[in-house]
């Protein structure tokens, strides 16, 4: 692990004081090199008729700028006029402007060191999988990080630091997607409404009446959220940051969390009852532009959607018995074509809980599959099993393009082949 020290090494700007014999020395440097320039130019343009395209030096842009790079109060780096640099970076790189609206970078990962659950490697790297799946059928990138980028900010304040690199580094992604190592896509179909989110900055998944009256810390899951790469969303993560371990105000943050939301189960200050408390506190500030989804699963919680998998498969089979159109007979990588079809069988189906559409996002909260420290409210049984069958729930649609099929969804190491015109 890095030590703080190192980190403001890396960030302090470097000066250094130069003799006239470094002067000299540069000078015949650039003489030298002006020369071998020029040659290597004649070289070209004596093989070729067309003239050698200049070469445009990099413009000193978004990481190579030191306003950039100031420590601020909360530990982390203050950067300002994201908006203005991001616009000059896609004003040099005009191949991102078509469908930047829509450009999503999926960000996820996990701790540095092996998982102390024996099984908790294969579970995160099924969890892995199961991202890439959904981000190759949808063509987003994805950006796994296994370090911590803050040393201070540990357990699930790590996430902040690795979003605002991400989005330093991504300035062609208009969104950032944070999604927990423990959560799946369980529709592999469902694509984000990001047209309804068009006016705002930040999506999580809630409920507003349970922020807002029960004031209540699980009235929001923050695992999963969606933030739009905008100055206003560094401006954010600098405050909600600001309530966490890497700050000499931690201890008090807890206090005023536990103070704000009387449910809270942790003792120490945590990013989600941030969240909630941003909203109840700060409403004025952030609020407008921060979207409480409640429609659909944006993410949902495994024990309330694992019973109902074995229904929901049925349903969709029974449907597809029915309609000889959504049958695929070989397989296929791509199925937009397929999903647009469902979209019309699906109209009734209804959305969230109590619906039989496949759950966009199943999430493990409580189960930690990689140390093994489950809630005592469930047996480990319980979150290993139902994690087994929500991945293959979700790799039956990824292998249903391959021709294969998980029969049985807690066989994991078992498929079929699917015979022609199945499930006729
Ligand atoms: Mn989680």
């Amino acid at each position: 692990m890095k030590s703080p020290e190192i980190y403001s090494q890396i960030s302090a700007p470097v000066t250094r004081k130069r003799s006239p014999v470094s002067f000299a020395s540069d000078a015949f440097l650039f003489f030298s090199g002006a020369v071998a320039a020029l040659l290597l130019v004649w070289t070209f343009s004596t093989f070729s008729d067309t003239q050698p395209t200049t070469f445009q030096a990099p413009v000193k842009l978004v990481n190579d700028d030191v306003t950039c790079s100031n420590n601020g109060n909360n530990g982390l780096d203050v950067w300002k006029d994201w908006d203005e640099k991001r616009r000059e970076w896609l004003d040099l790189h005009g191949s991102f402007k078509s469908g930047l609206e829509e450009r999503v970078l999926v960000v996820t990962g996990s701790q540095p060191g092996p998982c102390r659950n024996p099984i908790g490697d294969h579970l995160l790297l099924r969890f892995f999988k199961n991202k890439v799946d959904y981000c190759r059928i949808h063509g987003y990138d994805i950006f796994y990080n296994n370090v911590l980028l803050h040393p201070g900010m540990h357990s699930f304040w790590a996430k902040i630091p690795v979003v605002r690199a991400a989005m330093m580094a991504h300035p062609e992604a208009e969104w950032i997607w944070w999604v927990d190592s423990d959560a799946a896509f369980t529709d592999m179909d469902f694509k984000l409404p990001l047209q309804r989110y068009k006016n705002h900055n930040f999506v999580v998944h809630g409920w507003e009446k349970l922020i807002y009256e029960k004031k209540s810390w699980t009235s929001l899951n923050a695992g999963v959220f969606l933030i739009r790469n905008s100055q206003w969303a560094l401006d954010f993560m600098d405050v909600w940051s600001g309530m966490g371990p890497q700050t000499p105000n931690y201890a008090k943050w807890g206090e005023i969390l536990r103070e704000t939301c009387k449910d809270k189960a942790f003792y120490d200050s945590d990013d989600q009852t941030g969240l909630v408390y941003l909203l109840l506190k700060e409403n004025e500030k952030w609020g407008n532009k921060i979207y409480v989804e409640g429609e659909y699963y944006f993410e949902g919680y495994w024990l309330e959607i694992v019973e109902t998998l074995d229904n929901i498969t049925a349903k969709y089979n029974d449907i597809e018995r029915g309609a000889s159109r959504l049958r695929r007979r070989h397989g296929e990588k791509v199925s937009e074509g397929y999903s647009a079809m469902w979209g019309e069988y699906l109209k009734d189906a209804g959305y969230g809980k109590f619906s039989w559409r496949r759950p966009f996002v199943t999430h493990f909260t409580g189960c930690q599959p990689c140390s093994g420290q489950h809630n005592q409210m469930y047996s480990g049984t319980s979150c290993w099993d139902a994690m087994q069958k929500v991945l293959n729930f979700a790799d039956n649609q990824v292998l249903r393009n391959y021709g294969y099929v998980h029969r049985d969804l807690l066989d994991s190491a078992s498929v079929s082949q699917l015979p022609f015109d199945y499930p006729a």
